[in-house]
């Protein structure tokens, strides 16, 4: 696996250059980084959280992030990427974001897909697992989770984009976050999972269109993070509940964060931009996740502050 020279946001990494520069960073900022390993993919691939503290023993309040359920939504992993870059490599100007609160970044949830995507099918959406009674591979990781599961917007046919697997957690990609997330519930008190494309803000729930009992406090934090994303020259996110403002889907991981792991600020994050769609230029990146880096800041300082 080949180590970039220095990271930079003008070309898509490969999942190996990803876990090289995590590597990197472990090794160069040991006060601050930890690598975990969470756990293999279907194909053996490591999926790699990195914490991100300052200290505080494992008791401060943490945020956690993930990018690249969705093979081919490529500029995800590339953001989870910029954010980790953000608070590590520039932590001397992103302090008040570390100070305070601790970051687990999973930026590659769903390896084998992703490098699927890369090596043989740009379009590539789910997991390649194989099951023992279907002609099609892959599982929709966001319809696996087991909450409400399979009740709505998601599919019984393997062969469908949206499967929702034989069962629930039927796919160990999910099955991992699950399992971490669960292990430290305690501790995390925002969820984003970043997602492309079209520009949403999405929080709970995609099973139904009742909303939380919170919705209001999600809707506000979400307007105050659109607002930072405009300002640093992006476009305005549509914010609302999965269900009511793009489409019913049960299954989600963002459900299953609030809905069984009590995490109550729990968000969808569907990227820009919307003329491009999942093949977003390289060129387009950087402009991309430097915008949405100032969303991040305002979650992280919420966090920060309650
Ligand atoms: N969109 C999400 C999907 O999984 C979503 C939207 C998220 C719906 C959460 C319901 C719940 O379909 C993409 N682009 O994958
Ligand atoms: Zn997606």
């Amino acid at each position: 696996s080949k180590v970039p020279r220095a990271i930079s946001f003008d070309q898509y990494y490969r999942y190996d250059e990803i876990n090289s520069y995590l590597e990197e960073l472990a090794a160069k900022y040991p006060n601050l980084v930890t690598l975990e390993s969470i756990g293999k993919s279907y194909e053996g691939r490591d999926m790699v959280v990195i914490k991100i503290s300052s200290g505080g023993s494992g008791t401060r309040p943490a945020i956690l992030i993930d990018g690249g359920i969705h093979a081919r939504e490529w500029i995800a992993p590339a953001t989870a990427l910029y954010v980790i870059y953000q608070l590590v490599e520039n932590n001397a100007a992103n302090s008040a974001l570390t100070d305070a609160v601790d970051w687990y970044i999973l930026p590659v949830l769903n390896p084998d897909g992703y490098e699927y995507s890369h090596t043989a099918d740009r379009m590539w959406r789910k997991t390649v697992s194989v099951a023992p009674t279907s002609g099609c591979p892959g599982v929709d990781g966001n319809r696996n989770f087991g909450f409400h599961w399979n009740e709505v917007g998601a599919s019984d046919y393997p062969c469908y984009e949206d499967y929702a697997g034989e069962v629930a957690f039927s796919e160990i990609e999910a099955r991992n976050l699950r399992d971490f997330a669960l292990a430290h519930k305690e501790q995390i008190k925002l969820y984003l999972t970043f997602h492309s494309y079209g520009g949403y803000l999405l929080y709970p729930w995609g099973y139904t269109s009742e909303l939380p009992p919170d919705w209001h406090t999600l809707q506000e934090l979400a307007a105050d993070a659109s607002l930072a994303h405009l300002n640093a020259g992006g476009d305005p996110f549509t914010i609302g509940s999965s269900t009511n403002v793009l489409y019913a889907a049960a299954g989600g991981s963002d459900d299953y964060m609030k809905g069984v792991a009590g995490v109550e600020l729990s968000y969808t994050a569907e990227l820009t931009d919307t003329y491009y769609g999942f093949q977003l230029p390289a060129e387009l990146i950087n402009e991309t996740v430097t915008r949405f880096f100032e969303s991040v800041r305002v979650f992280g300082s919420y966090v920060k502050e309650n």
